[in-house]
């Protein structure tokens, strides 16, 4: 159980471009290489990866002249794929996990379950129309984008905080938490499920 578990997707559409390279076990020896286009995107998945334990390259060239939409749901959902592809069959994995984060005055709670069955609730409660260059609408659909692609089941909610970049950055730490948590190996090869299979 020593392998290192990681993936590489390459997704092209007419609309997005994006080439990511993804390790879920990279504690100590972390790298990062994130470029959306959207800064603050790239802030987001930066800050969820380092706090996973990920080393992540993230590359889209999107239709930014149209606006920020396809280059936020398609990263996010390449991102899903490229994790569900380095968990492979969620053997020996602890599956679940939850964590709260705080940034400053935000406060937000994670909870995910490697369960196979994709579900995403989110409630980040953001004011602003924007925050940089990113539309804060796409902030819940980009973490359900990615829940419903990885095949996880997620509930984020932010539940304190003034400030629409705190909340949003403390829930994607939160999240970043609650799945290093539930990726954590148990040492055992067996299906963490009592059908036998996630
Ligand atoms: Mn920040």
């Amino acid at each position: 159980m020593s392998d290192v578990r990681s993936s590489t997707i390459d997704r092209k559409t007419n609309e997005t471009d994006i080439n990511v390279y993804l390790c879920l076990d990279s504690i100590g020896s972390q790298s990062f290489d994130i470029d959306t286009g959207i800064g603050f995107l790239n802030h987001m998945y930066h800050a969820l990866a380092k706090h996973s334990g990920w080393s992540l390259t993230l590359k889209c060239k999107g239709d930014l002249h149209i606006d920020d939409h396809h280059s936020a749901e398609d990263t996010a959902i390449a991102l899903g794929l490229a994790f569900k592809q380095a968990l492979g069959e969620p053997r020996g994995i602890k599956r679940f996990g939850y964590a709260y984060a705080p940034l400053d005055e935000a406060l937000s709670r994670a909870v995910v379950d490697i369960s196979g069955r994709p579900y995403a609730d989110i409630n980040l409660d953001l004011k602003r129309e924007k925050i940089g260059e990113l539309s804060t609408e796409m902030l819940p659909h980009v973490l359900s984008s990615f829940a419903t692609s990885a095949g996880i089941t997620l509930h984020v909610d932010t539940i304190k905080g003034k400030n629409d970049h705190h909340r949003a950055e403390s829930a994607f730490k939160a999240l970043a938490v609650a799945i290093k948590q539930a990726i954590e190996r148990t040492g055992s090869s067996e299906v963490p499920s009592t059908k036998g299979v996630l």
